[in-house]
Formats: C-alpha cells, sequence, structure tokens
C-alpha cells in the first residue's frame, strides 16, 4: 500500500516495563495517546495507535526472581495486566507491543545484524557508570553532576567495566544537528529541545550491549554472550511492530512517539541516528525518521521520604506515590471511564509543568466541565424538546425575517468552533482543545438565557420561535458532541443515539474512520425527528455529607 501522510496517522506511547503492574503514569500517556488517535480516526485518517511492554529489562528478572518465577513467567503475569488493565479502560490501540515476542526478537536481530555489517555497531570496550533503576549508561560528566546517584531515584550508580558492542552516535551528530535544525517541531515542547541539542554536540559512540543476563533479552547476533542492551531493544518496537507489508505505510507516514520528559534523550537522539543508520543499509531505504517525539511532564503526588517527611514527587513504583489500577477503577465506578479520559487528557502533564493529582480537583472539573456544561445542556434542551414539542424536532423557520442565524451565540456559518480545536489538537493542547469542544454548548446556555425559550412558550404564537431555538440548540450541542467524541467517546455516542445520528455506525462500518469536516457544518439535523430525552450524562456529583 502506498503511504499518502497527509491522511495516514501513526502514534506511539513508551513500551512500559513489566517489572511491575500499570499505574496511572502508564495510563496517563496511553490516554493522552487515545484520545489524539480518536481524533485522527474521526476526521478520516488512516490510523494506528500502538502501545504495549518492554520486557527485557534486568529489573524483570529481578523481580521474577525475587517472586520465584522465571522472567517470562513474571513479564507474561503483568503484560496481561497492562493488557487487561488498558483494554478495561477502552483504549483503541491497534496492536499491543510485546517484547519477547517472536516476530520483535526476529527483526531486532535482523536490524543489529545489518548494522554491524555496516559497522555503525562495532566490538569496544565500556568502562564507565551504569543507573540500573533507569537501565541507562550514564556519562562521566551527568554522573559527576548528580554526585554519582541516580538522577531520578536517588541510588548510587553501578561501575560497569565489559566488553560491549557500540553504535557510532557520535558519527551521526551533524546529521542529528541538522535534522533538528531543518524540522524545528522534531521535538515538542520546543522547551526541552535546547538542552537536547546541547548533549548530542557531546554525544559519544553509546554501548549497545550488555553481558550478564543470564539468556534474558535478545542475543548480539554472532555472539551469543552478549544481550542486546534493553533500550535499544525496546526503541526498535516503533518499527518492528509496523514493518510488515501491510503496515509499512504507517512508518513511511513518520511516526508521532508521546512520551516522558525522562526518556527524551533516547527517543531525541539515539532512536533517530539509529533509523539513519539503519535507512543506508540494504533493503531499509524505506525507513525515514519520525516526524515528531512528544515529551510531557509527570503527575506528581505526596510521597513519604526515607526521612520521614513529605514532598510531591513524580508518582512511581519506586517511590509508592502512585494511582494502581484498583483505584483507577474505583474512579471509573464512581464517575464513569469518560470522566476519567477526560480529567487525564485535559488536565495533565502535557507541556513543561508537573500536575498534582488530587480528587477535589477530579470532582471539580468532572462537575464543571461534564456536569454542569455539556451533561446539563443535554438534558435541558431535550427535556424542553419533549416539554413543548412531544420530543420532536422542530423547523428552524424565519421569524421576524431572520431563522436566529444572527444570534452571536448560534455563529452557523462562523467555524470558529472547529478551526481553533484543529490547531489545538494540531499543538497537543489538548486542554485548548476540551474548551473548544465546550465553546458550542457555553454559547447554547448563553443562547437560552437570552431568548428565554420557556418564557416564549407561554404565547402560543410564538412556538415556531420556540421550535427554532431549540433546533438551534440542538444542532449546536450535535457540533459539541462531534467534538467532545475523542475525550468522552461513551457519553458523546449516547447522544447520538439519543438526537437520531448514527455517526457510531458510520465509523464502525468505515473501519473506525469519520467525517468531522462533515459533521460539524451546520444544520445536519432533520426536522422531525425524535429526540430522547434519557437519563443524565454526567450525574452532578455530590460529595457526601461528613
Ligand atoms: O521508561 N507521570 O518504561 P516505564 C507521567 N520501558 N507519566 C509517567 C509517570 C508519571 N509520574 N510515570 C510513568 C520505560 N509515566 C521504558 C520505555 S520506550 C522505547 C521504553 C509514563 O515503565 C511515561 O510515559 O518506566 C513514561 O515515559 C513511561 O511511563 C515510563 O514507563
Amino acid at each position: 500500500m502506498s503511504a499518502d501522510p497527509s491522511n495516514t496517522f501513526y502514534v506511539t506511547t513508551p513500551i512500559y516495563y513489566v517489572n511491575d503492574k500499570p499505574h496511572l503514569g502508564h495510563v496517563y500517556t496511553t490516554m493522552v495517546a487515545d484520545v489524539v488517535a480518536r481524533y485522527h480516526r474521526l476526521r478520516g485518517d488512516d490510523t494506528f495507535f500502538l502501545t504495549g511492554v518492554d520486557e527485557h529489562a534486568a529489573k524483570v528478572s529481578d523481580k521474577a526472581a525475587e517472586h520465584g518465577k522465571t522472567p517470562q513467567e513474571w513479564a507474561d503475569l503483568n503484560a496481561e495486566q497492562f493488557r487487561s488493565t488498558f483494554e478495561k479502560l477502552e483504549m483503541t490501540n491497534d496492536d499491543f507491543v510485546r517484547t519477547s515476542s517472536d516476530h520483535h526478537k526476529a527483526k531486532v536481530t535482523e536490524y543489529v545484524k545489518a548494522l554491524i555489517d555496516s559497522d555503525d555497531i562495532y566490538e569496544g570496550e565500556y568502562v564507565g557508570w551504569y543507573d540500573a533503576g533507569q537501565e541507562e549508561y550514564v556519562p562521566e560528566n551527568k554522573a559527576k553532576d548528580n554526585d554519582y546517584k541516580s538522577e531520578v531515584n536517588g541510588k548510587p550508580l553501578v561501575k560497569k567495566s565489559e566488553k560491549n558492542y557500540f553504535f557510532r552516535l557520535s558519527k551521526y551528530v551533524p546529521a542529528l544537528l541538522q535534522h533538528f535544525e531543518a524540522n524545528p517541531e522534531f521535538v515538542q515542547p520546543t522547551a526541552r529541545k535546547n538542552e537536547i541539542v546541547n548533549r548530542i554536540k557531546e554525544a559519544k559512540d553509546v554501548p549497545i550491549s550488555r553481558t550478564g543476563s543470564g539468556g534474558w533479552g535478545i542475543p548480539v547476533p554472532g555472539d551469543e554472550e552478549q544481550t542486546i542492551y534493553v533500550w535499544i531493544d525496546a526503541l526498535f518496537n516503533y518499527l518492528t511492530y509496523v514493518d510488515t507489508p501491510d503496515r509499512r505505510h504507517y512508518w513511511q507516514s513518520g511516526a508521532t512517539h508521546f512520551i516522558a520528559k525522562d526518556i527524551l534523550w533516547f527517543h531525541a537522539s539515539i532512536w533517530p541516528a539509529l533509523l539513519m543508520a539503519l535507512q543506508k543499509c540494504e533493503g531499509y531505504d524505506w525507513v525515514n525518521l519520525p516526524k515528531q517525539v512528544y515529551s510531557h511532564s509527570y503527575w506528581v503526588s505526596k510521597a513519604r521520604l526515607d526521612t520521614g517527611e513529605e514532598a510531591v514527587m513524580k508518582m512511581g513504583k519506586s517511590t509508592g506515590n502512585f494511582l494502581d489500577p484498583e483505584t483507577l477503577n474505583a474512579l471509573v465506578d464512581e464517575f464513569g471511564l469518560d470522566a476519567l479520559r477526560y480529567f487525564l487528557s485535559t488536565q495533565g502533564p502535557l507541556g513543561t509543568t508537573d500536575s498534582e493529582f488530587s480528587e477535589d480537583k477530579y470532582i471539580e472539573v468532572y462537575n464543571a466541565d461534564l456536569a454542569n456544561t455539556f451533561g446539563n445542556s443535554a438534558s435541558r434542551v431535550s427535556n424542553m424538546i419533549g416539554k413543548y414539542f412531544d420530543g420532536v424536532l422542530q423547523d428552524a423557520v424565519a421569524i421576524n425575517g431572520s431563522d436566529h442565524n444572527y444570534h452571536e451565540n448560534i455563529p452557523k456559518s462562523d467555524r470558529t468552533w472547529w478551526d481553533l480545536h484543529r490547531i489545538a489538537f494540531k499543538k497537543t493542547d489538548l486542554s485548548e482543545a476540551s474548551r473548544c469542544a465546550l465553546m458550542p454548548v457555553t454559547n447554547v446556555d448563553a443562547y437560552i438565557e437570552d431568548t428565554r425559550p420557556f418564557t416564549l412558550a407561554k404565547d402560543p404564537e410564538k412556538m415556531p420561535e420556540v421550535g427554532t431555538i431549540l433546533y438551534n440548540c440542538a444542532e449546536a450541542l450535535r457540533i459539541a458532541s462531534v467534538l467532545l467524541w475523542p475525550f468522552i467517546p461513551d457519553a458523546c455516542e449516547k447522544f447520538w443515539s439519543r438526537i437520531g445520528c448514527d455517526y457510531a455506525e458510520q465509523m464502525a462500518a468505515n473501519g473506525g474512520q469519520g467525517k468531522l469536516d462533515d459533521w460539524v457544518k451546520w444544520g445536519q439535523l432533520q426536522p422531525g425527528t425524535p429526540i430522547e430525552k434519557g437519563d443524565a450524562l454526567f450525574p452532578r456529583y455530590q460529595p457526601p455529607k461528613k
């Protein structure tokens, strides 16, 4: 299949370590990618969304040993936890990576062999520091800056001296710098770019193998004593899973990688350099570079330090301050899955500031943006159509020479809402995109307050006007629901079924792809359509009295 990059979209998340079960941080990145993937499908793009797990880490085999299991048994158990958590949260990933799969292992072996043959990978000796928690080799200057402790968890670095295979990263420094120059949006947010560029300027060749993994990992082709370093194995997942004849066009459309800031170095330097090197090997001229690496910040919360003090820290397994799947399930039971999707994707740490998770904020956002806005407007409008017109949508007729097209809150021909929504998605500003999606709803509320259909309805002669106002309201809410769908798909689909829109069916029949541009055009609801009332889409949450 040939690639048409303009309507093909490939989005990925990091693949997560399976030393333990998933937590909020993992769910977050996959949720953001899911909202973005749904947005692209809604637009009609041929979309591929990949998430999964990273298995061949030393911390996985160490944890397995602690539990008296083989690394594979332990990886299987936790991989299933990740898979089922994402499934319960209705993530729409098109595949789920397991780096222990035969396909992945065979492809990585193939790539590394090609790179050894082209001499971009060579045998050498590594003497230096290693951060065991992050599974990361640390250059001397960086180790020294952090007092020879892990930048992430503060544990002492390990001194290593071993035979290794190296990747000629230094050779690709000029090409990488040029790539950054020519593609200003390659790393987002831009604020993080300088640090990476400075580090690239000083980049040395990097070790890409290790010894003593006890057979857990992919052997270096031609040298069974060495295992391919877990980070190289992991980065290649983005390529291995689309390196099949029916999926290669996704790779060629230019991948969008969502990650957190701690792993930006690998994604913005080693990864594109590996791809540049691979591209020069025979049979790999189709390999291009990712379109964008988007690195977000952290969810943080209070954690107790070893000293007994409390501090706000990155949520993570090692600090024990994370929200686990049980807590997430409890939130879903109480507020619904859409509420979790909405909260995480719009209030999370996209951009350069960390976000603190708090239940009070969760309730506040739920009530303000979902219950009091979309949910309330939908009930209000369908209740009035029920009360005044037996639940049948009326025609929008000309009143005093106008059909309310003039009204400032109902800009039928003004594309503001969805233009801004599109621009916000392009910038991955999901908070802004949700605000644009809610604009028509806010406008409906203002329009109702202004035109007062409930007062007009007291005068039988004014009923055509009431019908017109309610048509306009329903139409604006329909458009809002299309724009909101990537965030709160369940509520929007429920709403569509109540107003006689078959968008969900159309998407299902069309390989998941929608027609956003057509669906946001004004005037698509047919007069005469029955409008169902149904229960509240988002019942207002009243905290239990203490
Ligand atoms: O790094 N806030 O895996 P990992 C936001 N296997 N996001 C968070 C987070 C937090 N507090 N904690 C984790 C690895 N994340 C490697 C990746 S990719 C080729 C290999 C998310 O299990 C965030 O996306 O440590 C981060 O990049 C990822 O989980 C790290 O997951």
